[in-house]
């Protein structure tokens, strides 16, 4: 892809010129590791005072371990609060954590999870700026200037991404083409009118966009198109290549959750692909054993921890992600000083126990990616149907990996096979699905059927 031909700041990028491109908040994205760490503190005694005076749930819980806001006096005395997990929001549903009276809540996102009751998080007016600073922050990372025209492709709903991008793109001067999700051939058929040189999805649903459209015979190599926004779901390092080599665009993948904000809590730039860099003003990150909850030495991996600082309807303190990441804090090349994360893969809940071993997802997805002939799209099913776990990993080809001859691709599913027993340790059955034959999510994609009875 010859990206110099797609906009100023993509050429910079690609020749290292990191110091042309904008930086929306330097004060605060190249500030000192000092500067930055003073603004937390001052930032978290507020937070932690503003909640323990506004919600209930909190006031009882740190009475109940005999901390005051007043015990605040350091970084490390986040310590001292109490962690707080998707429960917590459940059983406080729907308004139970909220910090501010309901005529000042602007807007209501929820997050629906897997089970029960949904997650529901509001914002007022100043936590609705915040979030556009975030957003405008990590857009401009990725080389989004005002002029561009950016075809929003995630819902609109109660999920956190359409809305959440839609504000700040839109504060920074862009032109919305509010698509929403799904009905991928007019998404294509949008880029062709309106000339649309962002795309905001997830990673999955991009590479779904871009396949529909080879099929149709829309080049993408001529589109307009020249950035694409990611987030929501892991997006490994071999997929965005993928959609950058088959689209013709620079891809970024941003990452947020609901329970603290949505999309902006950290995103990626271009000097730095494999790392995100986080709103630290905005966000106290901490980095734990899973098992022990013990802090982890810096750089090491752990499950992240954050607790959001000045956002007030809603302020969770230590909220756990059970997001596995490491966070480091030297400075990047891009010229930003803010941590950062590496790119989330894999959840600590995520893991799947098969037969007494611990399998990833994101273990079977490294496989599948180093092995030529298959599509990044494809599905886990465990199920103990004869008494003992079994792990079936449907398995998309390519079509040039398609073969009439049986035994050619009997072998080649024995292969793929022997390639995860001796990453996962654990045996588990291939079964090679023609190209196309895994279903296309439009927003984040379901890669795990756990069918096992309890
Ligand atoms: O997915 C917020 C978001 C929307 C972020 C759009 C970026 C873009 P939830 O639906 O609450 O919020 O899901 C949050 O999704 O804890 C991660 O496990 C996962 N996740 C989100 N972004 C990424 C990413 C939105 N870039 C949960 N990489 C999080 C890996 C991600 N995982």
């Amino acid at each position: 892809m010859d990206i110099t031909k797609k906009g100023a700041a993509l050429k910079a990028a690609a020749a290292g010129r990191f110091d042309e491109l904008p930086i929306h908040n330097p004060s605060i994205e190249c500030a000192s590791r000092e500067r930055i760490r003073a603004i937390q503190l001052a930032r978290l005694i507020d937070q932690v005072e503003w909640t323990y005076g506004h919600v209930s749930w909190y006031r009882e819980r740190m009475d109940e371990m005999g901390v005051k806001p007043s015990d605040i006096k350091t970084l490390d005395d986040v310590r001292k609060l109490p962690f707080t997990d998707k429960a917590v929001l459940r059983d406080t549903f729907p308004y139970g954590l909220f910090a501010v009276p309901l005529d000042e809540v602007v807007e209501l996102h929820a997050s629906s999870g897997t089970t029960g009751k949904p997650i529901v998080v509001g914002y007022n007016k100043e936590d609705m700026d915040l979030w556009a600073d975030c957003i405008m922050r990590l857009v401009q990372m990725a080389g989004v200037v005002p002029s561009d025209r950016v075809q929003m492709a995630f819902g609109y709903g109660m999920f956190t991404g359409g809305f959440g991008l839609h504000y700040g793109l839109q504060r920074l001067g862009c032109m919305m083409i509010p698509a929403g999700s799904g009905n991928t051939e007019r998404q294509i058929q949008m880029i062709q009118d309106y000339g649309s040189t962002v795309f905001v999805s997830t990673p999955s649903y991009a590479l779904h966009v871009c396949e529909v459209g080879e099929k149709m015979g829309f080049d993408w190599e001529k589109s307009t198109l020249r950035v694409g926004l990611f987030g929501g779901e892991p997006c490994t390092p071999a997929l965005k290549a993928e959609i950058e080599r088959r689209m013709h665009i620079v891809c970024t993948d941003n990452y947020g959750l609901t329970e603290v904000m949505g999309p902006g809590v950290s995103g990626e730039c271009l000097a730095e692909r494999d790392m995100q860099h986080i709103a630290e003003d905005h966000f106290l990150w901490e980095v734990v054993d899973p098992e022990t909850d013990e802090p982890v030495a810096e750089g090491e991996m752990g499950e992240l921890i954050l607790t959001p600082l000045g956002k007030h309807a809603i302020p969770v303190l230590r909220y756990r992600t059970h997001d596995l990441t490491r966070v480091v804090t030297e400075p990047c090349a891009c010229g930003r000083t803010t941590a950062r994360m590496q790119k989330v893969r894999s959840r600590s809940d995520d893991m799947l126990i098969i037969r007494g071993t611990n399998v990833f997802p994101s273990q079977v997805e490294d496989v599948l990616s180093g092995i030529a002939g298959v599509t990044p799209h494809y599905r886990i099913v465990v199920d103990n149907e004869t008494g003992l776990d079994r792990m079936t990993v449907h398995v998309e080809l390519r079509p040039e990996a398609f073969s009439d001859s049986f035994e050619e691709m009997d072998a080649f599913r024995r292969h793929i096979e022997e390639k995860l027993k001796g990453v996962l340790l654990v045996g588990s059955k291939v079964k090679l699905v023609e190209p196309g034959g895994i279903e296309r999510s439009v927003g984040k994609m379901k890669h795990v059927e756990d069918r096992r009875v309890k």
